[in-house]
């Protein structure tokens, strides 16, 4: 077991990603067939589990950081391989990770402006570096799954939404608390529709589990002073799996929002749509069509924040974080 590792950290609109090399966890030693995103995620949930351990729990970590495990795009095909995960468990993929690890990468001097491929276990994304820094990626391919999903709360209160896939499971739902409601009352808003999807087994396709729960209103009547020439979008509260908030406006929350969008026939392809977050920060979206997907392209900014070696004492107790 390794003593110590580097570790950068950046945010994404107020949502942290801390970053780890594959190659200092021993991952990227192998043959090129094995360097996939699904091999790394048979290590890190077995023997390098305590890695997203102690990245997420406290006392080093903080369970509303995503953490990635990372090896570069190479020269040749500019591909890269990235597993995200979290305090309970690995993500199909992570929008503001994503934008968080190309700025980390850019930082680190390892990759310049330019289009690059990477590996997540969802499957392909792209992502360009922008001359500006901005980083502009397209995800995996989304879909609306249901429209008028019902649910019944345990207070009582009847909820209708979406469910879509944006390379992770979101249920979606129109809410006006977003507008400038405490984020106690809406952490316990959301979790009540997550306890909702879990007590009645609503699923996503082949019984995918449901973990996001993204409540939403417009924007246009969410700030007081915008102009007639802003463009149309919404903000958004985004429950994740670990039970705290997305900061940033969720990368796959905005995937989800846009197939949604698109199902219902409200929002044109390749028209920009600014999806908030409650931070107040931004990503601008569109999406096209392929076949009964679309492909959703978002543009957002990540900033490094730390440069860290993490160190594990082995007179520690608690160098894997606080818990099980
Ligand atoms: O940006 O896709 C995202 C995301 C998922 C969970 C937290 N952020």
């Amino acid at each position: 077991m390794l003593d110590s590792f580097s570790v950068l950290d950046t945010h994404t609109g107020g949502e942290i990603t801390r970053i780890v090399s594959a190659a200092d966890l021993g991952l990227s030693d192998l043959g090129l067939s094995d360097r996939s995103p699904e091999h790394w995620l048979r290590q890190l949930r077995g023997a390098s589990d305590w890695v997203r351990k102690a990245l997420t729990r406290e006392p080093r970590g903080t369970e509303y950081a995503v953490g990635a495990v990372v090896a570069p795009p190479d020269d040749v095909s500019r591909t890269g391989c990235i597993v995200f995960f979290n305090n309970v468990g690995y993500l199909g993929m992570c929008g503001h990770g994503l934008i968080g690890v190309v700025e980390a990468l850019r930082h680190q001097g390892a990759i310049l402006p330019g289009t690059y491929q990477f590996a997540t276990p969802a499957g392909m994304v792209q992502a360009t570096l922008l001359p500006d820094r901005d980083v502009r990626f397209t995800g995996v391919p989304s879909r609306c799954y249901r429209q008028d999903v019902s649910l019944e709360c345990r207070d009582g209160r009847r909820v209708t939404g979406e469910i879509a896939y944006g390379g992770n499971w979101f249920f979606l739902t129109h809410d006006e608390s977003v507008r400038n409601g405490p984020v106690a009352e809406l952490m316990h808003r959301a979790q009540q529709i997550r306890d909702a999807l879990d007590q009645h087994e609503i699923r996503g396709e082949s019984g995918a589990l449901i973990d996001h729960v993204e409540m939403y209103c417009s924007l246009s009547d969410a700030t007081d002073d915008r102009r007639a020439s802003d463009p149309v979008g919404c903000r958004n509260f985004v429950l994740c799996p670990g039970g705290h908030y997305d900061r940033s406006p969720c990368g796959t929350g905005t995937s989800a929002k846009l197939a949604c969008l698109a199902a219902q026939g409200t929002l044109e392809p390749g028209v920009d749509w600014v999806q908030e977050s409650i931070t107040g920060s931004r990503f601008v979206a569109s999406y096209q069509y392929e076949e009964e997907h679309v492909h959703v392209t978002i543009r957002g900014r990540a900033h490094v924040i730390a440069e860290t070696r993490q160190v594990f004492d082995p007179d520690d107790d608690l160098r894997f974080g606080i818990g099980e």
